[in-house]
């Protein structure tokens, strides 16, 4: 077995077993970001090939935060299937991930697909819908901890989300009041232009993405922003909420 194909195995056998695993770039120096989207690609294939169905796409990367943090000036991005979606106001059980935290989001509905170098207008005519929502990343690796290689391998820490209701995307969603409560409680608070100042960017940037890796976002799609806060801890017990101005709220609970 050749070694990216390895490292996309490890990393679904991590997710599938709920343990982390050790980070790939301490080991292999020469790993890069081209070679981490085709781990990225062969660990989804295995999802697919067990019966998984794809949805679209997640952002992610996109706050200048989140950038310092990895240590990156470009946005990544990750495949999502059809079995990493929590329902709305459903509870999710806490012993599937290794160590999963919650990101405040928006999610765009596609109506066209889209693909390439666009304009914003092209990725706005393009949008079905808009919709509160929240992702939840799970890095497979030891301590959530990666360099920017090792988190695209890993599908860039996507395990779940979360959608609440669409809205019209005929309205300015530039700059939208976020608020992440846990249990009542506000934790974080955001601005949907904490998305590279505009989620339209991020949907500008998915566009590009795709296209460079031979795909296109496809009509039904689901597109993630990108995350606007930081990314709180996740525990049994928990109700979350994100709540975005004009736009409602979506929820869930965590069980063990
Ligand atoms: O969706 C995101 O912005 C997360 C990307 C990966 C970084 C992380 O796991 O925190
Ligand atoms: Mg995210």
């Amino acid at each position: 077995m050749d070694r990216l194909t390895q490292y996309a195995e490890t990393l679904d056998t991590a997710a599938i077993k709920a343990e982390a695993t050790p980070q790939i770039t301490p080991v292999d120096s020469a790993f890069t970001v081209e070679e981490a989207y085709q781990v990225q690609k062969l660990s989804v294939d295995r999802r697919l090939a067990r019966g998984e169905r794809r949805i679209g796409v997640k952002m992610g990367l996109t706050s200048r935060a989140k950038m310092l943090q990895v240590g990156v000036d470009e946005v990544a991005w990750g495949r999502l299937t059809d079995a990493m979606l929590v329902e709305e106001g459903s509870s999710l059980s806490r012993a599937k991930y290794v160590h999963p935290r919650v990101e405040p989001e928006i999610a765009f509905l596609m109506k066209a697909p889209l693909a390439g170098k666009v304009t914003a207008a092209a990725a706005l005519a393009a949008v079905e819908a808009i919709a509160p929502a929240m992702e939840i990343i799970d890095s497979r690796f030891e301590n959530f901890k990666f360099a920017l290689e090792d988190v695209v391998a890993d599908n860039t820490s996507s395990s779940g989300l979360v959608i609440g209701p669409w809205h019209s995307p005929r309205q300015d969603f530039s700059n939208l009041g976020v608020i992440l409560e846990i249990d009542g409680e506000v934790v974080e608070v955001g601005s949907t232009a904490a998305i590279l100042g505009h989620p339209l960017r991020s949907l500008v940037a998915a566009a590009r993405l795709v296209a460079e890796a031979g795909e296109q976002l496809e009509a039904g799609d689901i597109v993630m922003a990108g995350g606007i806060t930081a990314a709180p801890n996740l525990s049994p017990g928990q109700t979350v909420r994100n709540t975005v101005q004009n736009l409602g709220s979506v929820m869930f609970q965590v069980e063990s």
